[in-house]
């Protein structure tokens, strides 16, 4: 047991170690998170520990994270770490952590993560991909109500032991069951399929050792050029925290995944859990590849506390959107001649165009405010009492529909 553990907390320590994302992080501490306010801190969150019998939750936010409409936020002093913001708000985590007993689930823990296939798990089946496309602004939805789910059965999601090499292949793997559901019925239970795993009652407990995968079977190609991009999908979640996990990954190759995984006790209600796709960790902005792979696995290491019962990780409702482009309205102002372009989506970069042609100077302001300038020049683009066609282009070469402006 004491070696088993020891293994264990190795493996916390090399996760450790991970690049995450490369802006300042920023750590604070939530002294009351309720159930409702938390997507919006895990969202942001690169690493969260969240104490589910005070409320109190340590996170540390990305330095991208807009502010945080919490009822209660404190920031933390500047050059306090997220480990020593740990140590003196949760200490209880620290000890139980250290010490691998049990009743972790107590917390409900995200942190980075990365794994990678072992040679004989890398699918060389992967459905090739399509033309991408940018316009959709729902290009992945799954709520496991409607046949064909399963790549076997005609569908688009493979379902398959992976990743540890001594899982009995065949077990446990994601299936879709009627037990709860988000939306619907249905949502996807990580161990109530295969040879055991179709065996079990809704609420069984998992077993050691499991290694469940439920992966995207085509190349995801729709968010490549997005203004911006979110996976989004409703889970719940009992396991063992800081030693069995879910996983949420994405792959440029199939091979090595990055991304994050949640574990302990997200329990009590469906909880909605958000990605921005352009800040990943590991792999930075996914709208800037032009195709990867998406993957979801649980994972349980090869023991169970005396007394522990956890039903492992369900997730219903997955969906993968796009925001639109748009302009929605353009306003002249005069001394010297400028054109305010609202709308949405704008990225940093952006340029404003006038039937076709590049305005000499844009100021970006944020993502639903661009100023084009040029005094006279811009001016001469535009004859007055003449229709023009104002557009945006995103640096990823996305482009909006023309949006007709008379001066
Ligand atoms: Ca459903
Ligand atoms: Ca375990």
């Amino acid at each position: 047991m004491v070696s088993a553990r020891n293994l264990r907390m190795a493996g916390l320590l090399a996760l450790a170690a991970l690049p995450v994302l490369s802006a300042a992080p920023r750590v604070v501490v939530v002294p009351l998170l309720t159930a409702q306010e938390a997507p919006a801190l895990i969202r942001s969150a690169d690493r969260l520990v969240w104490d589910r019998e005070t409320g109190t939750a340590v996170a540390e936010v990305n330095g991208y994270a807009p502010d945080l409409a919490l009822s209660e936020v404190r920031d933390v002093a500047e050059d306090t770490s997220f480990e020593a913001a740990l140590a003196s708000t949760l200490p209880e985590f620290a000890v139980r952590r250290e010490s691998g007993s049990q009743g972790l689930s107590r917390f409900a823990v995200k942190e980075p993560a990365r794994r990678t296939k072992p040679g004989n798990l890398v699918r060389t089946d992967r459905i090739e991909a399509g033309a991408p496309s940018r316009t959709e602004s729902t290009c992945l939805f799954e709520g496991f109500e409607t046949l064909p789910i399963w790549e076997e059965d005609g569908g688009a999601w493979w379902h398959y032991q992976g990743g540890q090499p001594y899982n009995a292949v065949g077990d446990y793997f994601w299936q879709d069951a009627d037990c709860d559901a988000f939306g619907g019925s249905w949502s996807a239970d990580a161990v109530l399929g295969g040879d055991l795993g179709l065996q079990l009652p809704c609420w069984a407990d998992y077993a050691d050792l499991t290694d469940s995968w439920l992966e995207y079977a085509p190349w995801i190609t729709c968010a490549y050029g997005a203004p911006s991009a979110d996976l989004s999908f409703y889970g719940k979640l009992l396991t063992e925290a800081g030693y069995d996990y879910f996983y949420y990954l994405a792959s440029l190759d199939g091979v090595d995944y990055y991304g994050y995984r949640l574990s302990g006790d997200f329990s009590d209600v469906w909880y909605a859990f958000s990605q921005d796709l352009r800040r990943w960790s590991g792999l930075g902005d996914l709208t800037a590849q032009p195709r990867f792979a998406l993957a979801f696995a649980f994972q349980s290491d090869g023991v169970t506390p005396a007394g522990f019962h956890g039903f492992g990780a369900r997730v219903d409702s997955l969906s993968l959107s796009t925001a639109s482009l748009a302009v929605d309205s353009v306003y002249k102002k005069g001394g010297p001649f400028r054109l305010y372009v609202y709308g949405e989506g704008f990225l940093p970069g952006a340029w404003v165009y006038v039937d076709g042609q590049a305005v000499p100077t844009v100021k970006y302001k944020h993502s639903g405010l661009l100023v084009a300038k040029g005094g006279t020049a811009l001016k001469a683009m535009m004859p007055f009492g003449q229709p023009v066609c104002v557009t945006v282009v995103n640096p990823g070469g996305a482009t909006s529909i023309c949006y007709t402006f008379v001066r």
